[in-house]
């Protein structure tokens, strides 16, 4: 894969060794960017994803000393009857020996596999936080927000921010989320096609990672699930989300009216011991609020929220997610597997925006929300969907009081109905907008949204569509540092250093390769002037003119640009009026 940033390189700051991106100006002036992309984008780090990431956080959660390895197997689904796929069996004593690497890690031979749990106390960034520690984690987020440790700490501490990390996902390189912090966005995967290789499954979520996805959410569903959640869970530098809900379906055949509390708390154990980082469950699709959905022009759009309408419907009873939230809490904490409260009654559509039965959900999931944090359990809370822009400041409000400041995740929400195609851009306008009221981080949609598998291209589109919207939301909230970025890149441009501003951008592939189209040589890369407006009327070039004329004969920029103006005015006449000059000329 070539390097899309030439230019930049990977450093690593302080003790704890946080990644950053240092691009290198031609100027001589460097910009530190945040980096996901992990040891992917390090040449010197040689990365083996038959044998996983090194363990970043190991020793910082052995050390602390409050969990053990347990269990006389290694990690894997409990052997309790639902595995009845033979060549899942087979994967998965192949996977064993892959990830054991047989000793094949010089440094810890025969490694330990068994899933670490709590032996007492909850272990979650929260409790510590809450016992004013500041963990390594929390220190590792700092550097990388550039905010100090102790405020770090204290928004963990206040549940208005949550840093994903289970102790069995020591790879990861902890982030944080949260509407003081830098907006962020994730991506999902495994709702494509199936793959075969471990290669072909690490590199949908390294292809995301690079491009900039903060989190990743393994959306997969079949056969061979746990074996591709854990390729990509031991290979992803990054906090990994899933919905458990979709794999204890898998496990009934896929009928929802079978699914059970005790298939779906065995399918979380399996996951939390796998070291999933976030679990979204539909809790809040409680029995009363499914006919509220009965007049809604688009009825239940969410996945999981559909299955859980339906088992209710199916037994008459309450969710076994509401009733046995306590439960999942305890599970939980003795992981550090943060909730992601899904908005199973999200709108699927501009009409049913806002409507009650998504707001009565909303209600649940601030009560849910408190029951979390009252277990120590670190929580975001799922808001939507398909929301016009004037409707989209309530949610924001409603979910903050409703939900004690706990982190707000959404997808988009889309502005309107009307492009399939584009919903990237749809759901982007309200993304930026719900991300400048305080969301703490947006869930890309792709342009393939209602209509089809995002492929490789796509999820390039997606996030660097969602980077957009982040950013942008990072200035509007005057996010400080946020906007140093634009001025090295305005400063570049204004200065005509190309290179650089190919560098600094999101995607320097694209702006590359747009300004080879019309001007492919060379020299066109230290060119004063762009092929938009072409060498004659560019007006950064007049600016820089102005400047130089006014120097020249001793005149106020005013002065300089009145004057200047009228010899353009007489050029532009000579040249016979045309404003875009052909490509040819110039
Ligand atoms: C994010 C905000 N609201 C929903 N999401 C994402 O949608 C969630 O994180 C997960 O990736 C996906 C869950 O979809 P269903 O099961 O609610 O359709
Ligand atoms: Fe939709």
């Amino acid at each position: 894969m070539s390097d899309a940033r030439l230019s930049s390189s990977k450093i690593y700051r302080g003790d704890l060794r946080v990644p950053m991106r240092q691009v290198r100006l031609t100027n001589g002036e460097t910009v530190t960017l945040y980096d996901t992309s992990g040891p992917y984008t390090d040449p010197d780090a040689a990365v083996d994803i038959t044998r996983g990431l090194p363990r970043l956080r190991e020793d910082w959660i052995l050390g602390r000393g409050d969990v053990a390895r347990y269990g006389g197997r290694p990690a894997g689904p409990a052997d309790d009857g639902y595995r009845d796929s033979a060549s899942w069996n087979r994967d998965l004593r192949s996977l064993d020996a892959v990830f054991d690497g047989g000793g094949a890690d010089p440094a810890r031979p025969g490694r330990d596999r068994r899933p670490l749990r709590a032996t007492g106390a909850p272990v979650t960034q929260l409790a510590y936080a809450r016992r004013g520690l500041i963990t390594r984690e929390m220190e590792f987020v700092a550097v990388r927000e550039d905010v100090s440790p102790e405020f770090v700490r204290d928004e963990v501490a206040a549940g208005r921010a949550i840093i994903p990390a289970n102790v069995n996902h020591p790879e990861s390189e902890p982030m944080i989320i949260g509407r003081n912090f830098l907006v962020k966005i994730n991506a999902n995967i495994g709702n494509s096609a199936v793959a075969s290789t471990i290669e072909e499954e690490v590199d949908k979520m390294t292809w995301a990672t690079r491009w900039g996805a903060d989190t990743v959410m393994d959306l997969s569903t079949g056969r061979n699930i746990h074996t591709t959640r854990e390729w990509i869970i031991r290979n992803s530098p990054v906090p990994i989300g899933t919905v458990p809900l979709y794999q204890a379906l898998e496990k009934v055949g896929g009928r929802p009216e079978e699914l059970s509390w005790e298939v779906y708390r065995d399918t979380l154990v399996e996951q939390c011991e796998q070291g999933v980082d976030y679990f979204t469950v539909h809790a809040g699709v409680r029995l009363a609020h499914v006919p509220l959905t009965a007049r809604r022009k688009t009825g239940i759009v969410s996945r999981g929220g559909s299955i859980m309408a339906a088992w209710c419907l199916a037994h008459h009873r309450e969710s076994f997610l509401y009733e046995r939230f306590a439960d999942i809490c305890e599970i939980l904490a003795a992981y550090d597997v943060a909730f992601s409260l899904g908005d199973g009654l999200r709108p699927g559509s501009i009409a049913d925006a806002n409507d009650e039965a998504q707001f009565a959900e909303l209600r649940t999931l601030g009560e849910l929300t408190k029951i979390a944090h009252a277990h120590d359990v670190q929580v975001m809370v799922e808001g939507p969907g398909h929301v016009p822009m004037h409707k989209i400041k309530e949610n924001v409000d409603l979910q903050r009081e409703l939900c004690d400041d706990a982190p707000f995740y959404t997808l988009g929400p889309l502005t309107t109905d009307v492009a399939p195609g584009y919903d990237h851009i749809t759901s982007a306008i309200g993304a930026a907008m719900i991300g400048w009221y305080g969301t703490a981080m947006l869930c890309y949609v792709t342009p393939k949204e209602h209509l089809g598998l995002p492929d490789r291209d796509d999820v390039k589109t997606g996030v660097i569509t969602y980077k957009i919207a982040a950013h942008a939301a990072d200035l509007a909230k005057g996010h400080p540092g946020a906007q140093a970025w634009d001025d090295a890149l305005s400063d570049a441009r204004f200065e005509f250093r190309w290179e650089d501003q190919f560098d600094l951008s999101l995607d320097p592939d694209t702006a590359r390769s747009f300004h080879d189209e019309t001007l492919p040589a060379a020299p066109a890369k230290t060119a004063h002037f762009c092929s938009m407006c072409g060498p004659k009327f560019c007006s950064m070039r007049i600016s820089h003119d102005v400047r130089r004329f006014a120097e020249e004969r001793g005149l106020t920029e005013d002065e300089a640009l009145r004057e200047g103006m009228r010899e353009k005015a007489d050029e532009f006449a000579r040249e016979g009026g045309r404003v875009y000059l052909p490509v040819e000329g110039v």
